[in-house]
């Protein structure tokens, strides 16, 4: 037993991973560090013992192959051998039960392969072909197989262990005892991310077992530059009571398995989480246009090789009598042949039809029967933050699988206060009843308060939807977004087409310009996703609306970003203009995604707005026709995303001049989008030039005179049209 944390550092600080984890793993839990021995082969069975010779035979065979189509000029890309990783990608998949999820890292070929998907079907996906698991749209292994619950690696590194989490999380949720498995390479463990998928497993109990990779490199960065720690192990230390870690040698398929395999069962049993640390050696280059041995030292490699996962399990299994030579040689027969088939199979397998490519980008949604477009003419009307809190309530209450994650939602009932009263509703709790009692369940399922993490809750977030659960995130403002960013734009938008959607998560956005809100609590967020395909963008601005369009966020199957005005969250609705004060149904109705509206038709000009931009555009139209006697059309577009660009067409070639209008500053606007349809689309119609009033092209001001200079104010507005109207 080791006892201070010097002697901690200084004890670890001399172990060599190449050669001390040979006989021996560390193990890391809050009661003290201990060296245990590594397991034996006694108690398994030949056959499991075969099975994992198999899976690390086959997987270097694989790798093999997918490196010779590449020199063939067959497989596309940049691949990423494996080689040296296979003990630890195969011995812990196996560790798994057949309903638990596991998420990838980038070496991790041998997992696809235990979880069932066939050689073919990784080598196609290197050749681009129908064979390959994303049908051509991805390659190298950046795929996933959802039937098989792998999830697929994206680029972006530290993405899944969040969604790892979320996994985890949607199965605890349907108590189903499923847990998940997350790889992470070492040089990954750097990014923020991983901090925040650990960070939020820990405190919300959620059980995970995380592997990390560490074979010495992240692409041409030793381990000496990446972290100060003599082992990633120890950070089980500062994630809490219920996380232990252990330090092994990844070579070792058996310790691998055998380590994995208890921490399983401690994550099925008591929540827990532990990060494990497993060693081996990337014995090849980054990828194959990495010149690795320039940078590797020589001496490096020469003792790793001494540690080839297939060989060492070889000569024991001999050793030990569990099987003969001629018995192992006849298994890598059968692996040759069967790869040698899989590479005949992919060879034959046609590339992917790239007639109407776009069409694959979203998953297709319910039709709704109780759809409405047009608000009716008479009933009730009640404030926008009314129209999504009745919203969400009947969404909840219509299916017990949808749930709410965000900051500050639950025991304070959010920062704009939409969630009052759901905490008590949903979840029963009562905080002001059980802050004292540390020991007392303090249970938050449905409506739950977040670690100030975004790309935590996200990917959590985006984890559960592959469980089957509706996952609503709530942004505290628009504003941070961009803590998320790659879990909205590389991982939720790119789902569909990668053959892992459907992706029906809405993500609640408090968006716009509010009165001396300044440059980071005020953002129109739909200028930084719009050029994402995959995504959807609703910016409802009536209550009608919002209520209609949340609805209908929820029951769709992709990510929708759903945009709210949290400047008119409490405006009496009598005081928009009236075109915007519509009267909400009380029954369940959905407004459809994609349907602008024509807020107030007429015959002169077209004024195109969307969300909190469509009351200025409103004000002004009322203006020039009072004061200058003509008639204006003004349309509220709703959706963005996918934009309604019939409705614009008819319009605009109706009246034949157009002016656009938004919130967000001009360059790179969503206004410039709408410009760029109406002129493909209604050039010959037009009689004037399209004129486009946005915010002037700086951060949100602060100082009322600045804001003034910097909004597409009314008065800008109605000068524009006076403008274009005379052209
Ligand atoms: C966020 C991010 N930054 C940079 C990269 C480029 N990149 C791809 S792999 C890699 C090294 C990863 O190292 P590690 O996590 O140790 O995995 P290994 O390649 O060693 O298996 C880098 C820098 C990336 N994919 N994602
Ligand atoms: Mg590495």
């Amino acid at each position: 037993m080791i006892s201070t944390l010097t002697d901690i550092y200084s004890e670890l600080e001399q172990i060599d991973v190449a050669r001390d984890l040979d006989q021996k793993s560390l193990h890391v839990s809050p009661s003290g560090l201990s060296w245990v021995p590594v397991p034996t082969l006694d108690g398994y069975s030949k056959e499991h013992l075969l099975q994992l010779y198999y899976f690390m035979s086959l997987t270097r065979a694989t790798d093999i192959e997918i490196v010779k189509m590449s020199r063939k000029g067959i497989a596309l890309g940049k691949h990423l051998p494996c080689a040296g990783n296979e003990a630890t990608a195969v011995g812990a998949t196996m560790a798994l039960a057949k309903d638990d999820w596991v998420t990838l890292a980038i070496r991790d070929l041998g997992a696809f392969l235990v979880r069932g998907v066939s050689p073919s079907r990784v080598i196609g996906q290197a050749c681009a072909r129908m064979e390959g698991l994303s049908g051509g749209w991805d390659g190298s292994l950046h795929m996933g197989h959802k039937a098989s619950r792998v999830v697929g690696l994206i680029s972006h590194l530290g993405t899944l262990i969040p969604v790892g989490v979320g996994c985890s999380f949607g199965e605890m949720y349907q108590n189903t005892g499923n847990v998940a498995l997350a790889f992470v390479g070492d040089g990954t463990t750097s990014t923020g991310d991983v901090h925040e998928g650990l960070n939020i497993a820990a405190a919300m109990d959620i059980p995970l077992v995380l592997v990390i990779e560490n074979n010495q490199w992240a692409f041409g960065t030793p381990n000496r530059l990446e972290y100060a720690t003599p082992t990633l192990s120890l950070r089980a230390l500062g994630y809490g009571r219920n996380v232990e870690g252990y330090w092994i040698d990844g070579t070792n398929v058996l310790t691998v398995y055998d380590t994995v395999k208890t921490a399983v069962e401690r994550a099925r049993g008591t929540n827990g989480l532990t990060i494990i640390e497993a060693a081996s050696m990337r014995m090849d280059g980054h990828s194959l246009a990495d010149p690795f041995t320039s940078y590797v030292p020589a001496e490096q490699l020469e003792k790793w090789k001494a540690k080839d996962p297939i060989s060492i399990f070889r000569a024991r299994l001999i050793k030990q009598r569990i099987a003969s030579g001629t018995e192992l040689d006849e298994m890598d027969a059968r692996v040759a042949r069967e790869v040698l088939s899989a590479a005949i199979k992919t060879e034959q397998s046609p590339g992917p039809d790239p007639v109407d490519i776009e069409a694959k980008v979203f998953t297709p949604s319910p039709v709704h029967t109780n759809a409405i477009s047009t608000p009716p003419k008479t009933g009730r009307t009640i404030t926008y933050h009314q129209g999504i809190r009745e919203g969400l309530m009947e969404e909840f209450d219509r299916d017990p699988n949808v749930f709410m994650i965000g900051e500050d939602i639950g025991v304070s009932n959010g920062a704009f206060k939409i969630s009052e009263g759901f905490s008590k509703r949903y979840d029963g709790l009562d905080w002001n009843a059980s802050w004292k009692n540390k020991d007392a369940p303090f249970k938050q399922r449905r409506i739950i308060d977040a670690p100030i993490a975004e790309a935590g809750f996200v990917g959590l977030a985006l984890g559960a939807v592959l469980t089957g659960l509706t996952p609503i995130v709530e942004f505290q403002y628009a504003d941070f977004a961009s803590e998320a960013f790659k879990m909205i734009v590389n991982y939720a938008a790119t789902q569909t087409v990668r053959e892992m959607g459907p992706v029906g998560i809405v993500m609640r956005f408090p968006a716009g310009w509010a009165t001396s809100t300044s440059a980071y609590h005020s953002v129109n967020p739909e200028t930084w996703f719009a050029s994402t395909p995959g995504l959807k963008i609703v910016a409802p601005i009536t209550a009608f609306d919002a209520k209609g369009l949340l609805k209908a966020a929820v029951r769709d199957n992709n990510p929708v970003l759903f945009l709210e005005y949290k400047n008119y969250y409490r405006i009496k609705p009598e005081h928009l203009p009236q075109e915007l004060n519509l009267p909400v149904p009380e029954e369940d109705y959905v407004v459809p995604i994609g349907k602008a509206r024509v807020a107030k038709t007429g015959t002169d000009l077209t004024i195109i707005s969307f969300g909190s931009q469509t009351i200025r555009a409103l004000e002004a139209a009322h203006v020039i026709e009072k004061e200058d006697g003509v008639s204006v059309e003004v349309i509220d577009l709703r959706t963005l995303l996918p934009l309604d660009v019939d409705t614009l067409q008819a319009s605009v070639r109706k009246t034949g001049r157009a002016l656009v209008t938004c919130e967000s500053p001009r360059t790179g606007s969503f206004g410039t989008t709408i410009v760029t349809e109406i002129v493909r689309t209604c050039f010959e119609y037009l009689d004037a030039p399209v004129r486009l009033v946005a915010a002037a092209d700086t951060p949100v001001p602060f100082a009322p005179a600045l804001e003034e200079a910097h909004l597409p104010t009314r008065g800008k507005v109605v000068a524009a049209a006076r403008d274009l109207l005379k052209y």
